[in-house]
């Protein structure tokens, strides 16, 4: 198996978290899907990372199924519980943060174009999402030690990329100082090596 990936996605991360904590092997190439001639496009359509090639050959999009699939193929350390309502919830925690993600890294390459080609409306509607949505992280998680359930899950995994890639991207927003409860479980999940390790970059 092996993942196709940036330094610099949280949804590429999110799956290296993912198997990290299930202790899955897997190669990881890692590719820009912006670097000119890059493969990206030949194993997915939709020039998109990450892509998962399983043994088979068969390509894998995107994080949400990946990672899906990946939970499915080994019992140990179950991230997405299997059915209902606790099921439900944690794949909604991943949508709202991947939400976040998706406006955090439209207002980036909107911001890389030519500043007169630039749409300040656009931008402020991407910002908007995310600050409803970082806040609605908060909210949603309260004073809780884990988002969802009495211990880590992809919920926490996908808040974690979130709020990564927020830090990584957006420095200037101070999250950890409005939101403590975020800080704290951002904090807590980097003490593991699978988020310490996969931290942005580039
Ligand atoms: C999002 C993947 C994505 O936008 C997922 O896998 O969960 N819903 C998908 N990947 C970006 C890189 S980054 O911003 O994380 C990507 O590959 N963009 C290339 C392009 O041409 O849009």
């Amino acid at each position: 198996m092996k993942l196709i990936g940036s330094l610099t996605s949280p949804y590429v991360r999110k799956v290296r978290i993912v198997l990290a904590e299930k202790k899955i092997d897997c190669a990881f190439e890692v590719e820009s899907p912006y670097a000119p001639g890059n493969p990206v496009s030949r194993v997915n359509p939709l020039g998109k990372v990450p892509v998962l090639i399983l043994d088979d050959g068969t390509s894998v999009f995107d994080s949400r199924v990946i990672v899906d699939y990946l939970d499915s193929t080994t019992p140990n350390n179950r991230l997405i519980p299997a059915s209902g309502r606790e099921r439900l919830l944690v794949k909604r925690w991943e949508a709202l943060a991947d939400g976040i993600c998706d406006a955090a890294a439209t207002i980036f390459l909107e911001n890389k174009r030519p500043e007169v080609e630039r749409s300040s409306d656009w931008i402020a509607r991407q910002r908007q999402k995310i600050d409803a949505g970082v806040a609605a992280m908060s909210s949603d998680l309260g004073e809780s030690d884990w988002c969802c359930g009495t211990r880590l899950n992809l919920a926490d995994v996908t808040v974690g990329c979130a709020l990564g890639y927020l830090a990584f991207r957006f420095a200037e927003f101070d999250w950890p100082k409005m939101y403590p409860n975020l800080d704290k479980l951002n904090r807590k999940l980097l003490e593991r090596m699978s988020f310490s390790e996969t931290v942005p970059q580039g």
